[in-house]
């Protein structure tokens, strides 16, 4: 049975910033992604809170929000079947140091903070983030 599946997806400051964006994008579709729908964007720091939120309580929360709203990102509607779980595996662990081959964060991750991308853990926080970003 088809289970086709939208994910959010971010291209972060630190890739942004080397103009990794197309190389990213590439890998996504080369994967069968297709992108419904995408903007480059900087956000305000207050947003970062809020698209944060669930961190609110880790030390590294501050950091966390101050980055992803220091430089420009690239927000993507990613779809597929299976996407959420799928890019999940193509993005790679969280620490690129733990990221197996292959993966985007392996490949173009700088360190824990600096990795390169998001994605949405569940289908449930997928159509949050879908609608954070692109519901107007
Ligand atoms: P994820 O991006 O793989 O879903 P989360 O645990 O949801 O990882 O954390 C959100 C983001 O917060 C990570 O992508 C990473 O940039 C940052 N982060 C997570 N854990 C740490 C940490 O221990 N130190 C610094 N930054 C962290
Ligand atoms: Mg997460």
């Amino acid at each position: 049975m088809s289970n086709i599946e939208q994910t959010l997806s971010i291209i972060k400051p630190d890739a942004v910033e080397r103009n990794l964006e197309n190389d990213i994008k590439e890998i996504f579709k080369n994967k069968g992604f297709s992108i419904l729908n995408e903007k480059k964007i900087q956000i305000e720091k207050t947003e970062a809170e809020k698209f944060y939120k669930v961190h609110e309580t880790k030390p590294f929360y501050n950091d966390l929000c101050e980055y992803l709203s220091s430089g420009p990102i690239v927000v993507m509607i990613l779809e597929k079947e299976n996407a959420v779980l799928g890019n999940r595996e193509l993005m790679g662990a969280t620490n690129p140091q733990d990221a197996l081959e292959g993966t985007i964060r392996k490949k173009y991750g700088i360190s824990i903070d600096k990795n390169s991308v998001h994605g949405s853990d569940s289908v449930e926080n997928a159509k949050i983030e879908i609608d954070f970003f692109f519901k107007d």
